[in-house]
């Protein structure tokens, strides 16, 4: 098996950006995952994101998530594999089109400040990677991000997620295995405990800890705009005996009017010729379908929205 795909971003700004443009278009084509080191932001804001993000965990999520899996996952010692729920501790925060952090409870304002720095930070490097799919895909500047931006520009949010040790992590998974509706995500994970993984060429690949990177995967909207020649890769996260894994998971995602559909640059003639081409459809409604089918396989959804495309009327994105 090769390695899993590290970009060293600041590689970009010199001699070797060819190199590394190529090593991005490998990951995108044969991973649907990478990990970036030398991404700019400063090693500080991820230190302070990490330590107050435990510090609330501790006070705020631990005593409730042991409550809840005490009541629910294992009383009575279960036996058989628990296949519908997770062994994660989450609260999600948005920040586009309209931030709802000043809402949400529990946080202080040194926690709301550093996840408000730290999500501008990454909305901006979510931007600068789309322009460097846009760029290995021969589409012009700023196609994916008019793509994904509808009436309002895109949804953005944060899933903050603990997955705490557990007794029987045979019986049940940290986060069960999916692929993500959304556009582009990108993950801060523990630098210590392990968990993640990814399905490649049918097998489990950990997504190895490393300390200050961030994690980046496709989502299925990508592989929609793409026409599949990226596509969205399955994964799940597994449950340890030892030790707490953080994860903060921010989701660049279009706008929920966003339309989406392949780039018609992208279409290749035989492809169409052969009818394998993606559908057309505005993301809210992609949104609907993946709330109630995310744990199941992603071709049903798409071939659902082939059926609802008649009703979707509008032209290309303009990106002039
Ligand atoms: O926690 C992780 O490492 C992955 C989370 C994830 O895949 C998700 O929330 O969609
Ligand atoms: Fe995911």
């Amino acid at each position: 098996m090769e390695n899993f795909p590290v970009i060293n971003m600041e590689k970009l700004n010199g001699v070797e950006r060819a190199a590394t443009m190529e090593i991005i278009k490998d990951a995108c084509e044969n991973w649907g995952f990478f990990e970036l080191v030398n991404h700019g932001i400063p090693h500080e804001v991820m230190d302070t994101v990490e330590r107050l993000t435990k510090g609330h965990y501790k006070k705020c999520m631990e005593q409730r998530f042991k409550e809840l899996m005490a009541s629910k996952a294992l009383e009575g010692g279960i036996q058989a594999e628990i296949t519908d729920m997770d062994w994660e501790s989450t609260f999600f925060l948005r920040h586009l089109p309209v931030s709802n952090i000043s809402e949400v409870p529990d946080l202080d304002d040194q926690y709301r400040e550093i996840m408000k720095n730290f999500a501008l930070r990454l909305e901006k490097l979510a931007e600068e990677l789309l322009d460097l799919l846009c760029e290995n895909l021969g589409l012009e500047k700023g196609y994916l991000k008019k793509a994904f931006y509808g009436s309002k520009g895109p949804n953005f949010g944060t899933k903050v997620s603990n997955y705490p040790p557990c007794p029987r992590p045979e019986l049940i998974k940290g986060l069960r295995a999916h692929t993500d509706a959304g556009g582009i995500i990108l993950l801060f994970q523990d630098d210590k405990v392990s968990g993640l993984q990814l399905l490649k060429d049918d097998q489990w690949v950990d997504v190895p800890p490393m300390r200050h990177s961030i994690v980046v995967n496709l989502g299925d909207q990508l592989e929609v705009i793409t026409n599949g020649k990226y596509k969205s890769v399955l994964h799940r996260v597994i449950a340890q005996t030892d030790g707490n894994r953080m994860s903060i998971a921010s989701f660049y995602n279009p706008g929920s009017d966003a339309v989406i559909y392949p780039a018609p640059a992208l279409l290749e003639k035989e492809a169409e010729e052969r009818k394998e081409v993606y559908p057309k459809f505005v993301f809210d409604d992609y949104m609907k379908l993946y709330a109630g089918f995310k744990f199941q396989a992603k071709e049903p959804r798409f071939e659902i929205m082939k059926t609802m495309e008649v009703n979707v009327k509008v032209g290309p994105v303009v990106t002039a």
